[in-house]
């Protein structure tokens, strides 16, 4: 049985499986949970994190203004399906207290560790993508890291508590457009500012075209007995642009750089409209999930064509199993991954 290392969470968001689906994950009913146009300024909010917070849920979303430009916005929810989010972005301020805002910003992760919320994002750095690094106690007040990170990097996902004795972050470096390559390595700090023994944790797999151009770090991982459960995204070039999908792994506990297992097949595919129909067709971004230790339930919340937020349901067991059961590591995904 696979025991989950973290807390129980009994309003998490949830359906049953409907009868007779034979999928590993399935769709909420009631998706797509924030439609176009949610507020006044954003024409579409997609590619989002969330959190429990004091007894309810909180937010951090990528906004599309009307100008389309990309901005982080906070929401909150008692129920973490119907979202009241901000009409105005989030305001950092740097290190020193004065008013710093990113030109951009864009696919934020959240995560708390140790009683305080990190938030990860792709950020400008002069004007070129990079990870972006900021702190908040009570989502009033947002502190903002100086350059975290070198261009061109995205996807940082932060692991949910020290490993070691170092925080560790997973990214993807690349270049500064719709990059035609990308793996997924790691990083380790003392502090959440130096950063250093970066190694490659896991590879495109071209035997598998779902995930044979570029991958990406999804959620935050989840810690199990079996190891990180990771959700990620994979992407494919197909004759009509790019697809992408959803993949699950399982990283060492102890060495999240070591891939123990990881799907040959996708565990989310774009299938229904709002998902194959959008501003970007045919997208399906993980950027967060919420977990009930207690029973296993999870919650992927994922971007829908670069249009709208959607919730898919899953058990842990069930998806650390098929990931064991349908493994297909690359060369290189078992090694530590230093060299
Ligand atoms: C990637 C990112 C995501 C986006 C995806 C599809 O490069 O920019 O934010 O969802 O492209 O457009």
């Amino acid at each position: 049985m696979v025991k989950i290392i973290g807390e129980a969470l009994p309003n998490i968001p949830w359906e049953e499986k409907p009868g007779g689906c034979g999928e590993l994950l399935w769709r909420y009913s009631k998706n797509p949970i924030i439609e176009k146009n949610p507020t006044a300024s954003s024409a579409r909010i997609f590619n989002s994190a969330v959190i429990p917070c004091g007894g309810g849920y909180a937010g951090v979303f990528r906004s599309d203004h009307k100008d389309i430009t990309m901005h982080l916005h906070f929401g909150k929810s008692a129920d973490g399906i119907k979202w009241d989010i901000d009409d105005e972005e989030i305001k950092w301020l740097d290190e020193d207290g004065k008013p710093f805002q990113p030109a951009y910003a864009y696919d934020p992760r959240l995560v708390k560790i140790d009683g305080e919320y990190f938030i990860m994002w792709c950020s400008a750095f002069r004007g070129q993508p990079t990870i972006g690094l900021g702190t908040t106690k009570d989502f009033k007040t947002f502190t903002r890291f100086e350059n975290a990170f070198l261009p061109f990097n995205r996807n940082g996902v932060l692991f949910p508590r020290k490993i070691n004795g170092n925080y560790v972050l997973l990214s993807r470096p690349s270049d500064n457009g719709h990059t035609p390559f990308g793996d997924i390595f790691v990083s380790e700090s003392p502090d959440l500012k130096y950063w250093g023994k970066h190694r490659l944790v896991m590879s495109v797999n071209r035997s598998t075209a779902w995930q044979s151009l570029k991958i990406g770090a999804g959620s935050i991982p989840i810690e199990t007995s079996e190891g990180w459960l990771m959700i990620y995204h994979g992407v494919v070039l197909t004759c009509n642009g790019f697809v992408y999908s959803v993949g699950s792994a399982l990283l060492d506990i102890e060495i999240p750089s070591v891939v123990l297992y990881r799907t040959r097949p996708y565990i989310l595919t774009p299938e229904e409209p709002y998902e194959t129909v959008g501003f970007v067709p045919n997208v399906c971004f993980p950027c967060a999930t919420l977990c009930d230790a207690a029973t296993g339930r999870l919650a992927i919340y994922y971007g829908a064509a670069d249009t709208y937020t959607a919730i898919a349901f899953g058990y842990i067991n069930e998806i650390v199993d098929f990931t064991k059961a349908n493994n297909a590591l690359v060369p290189g995904d078992s090694d530590v991954g230093k060299n």
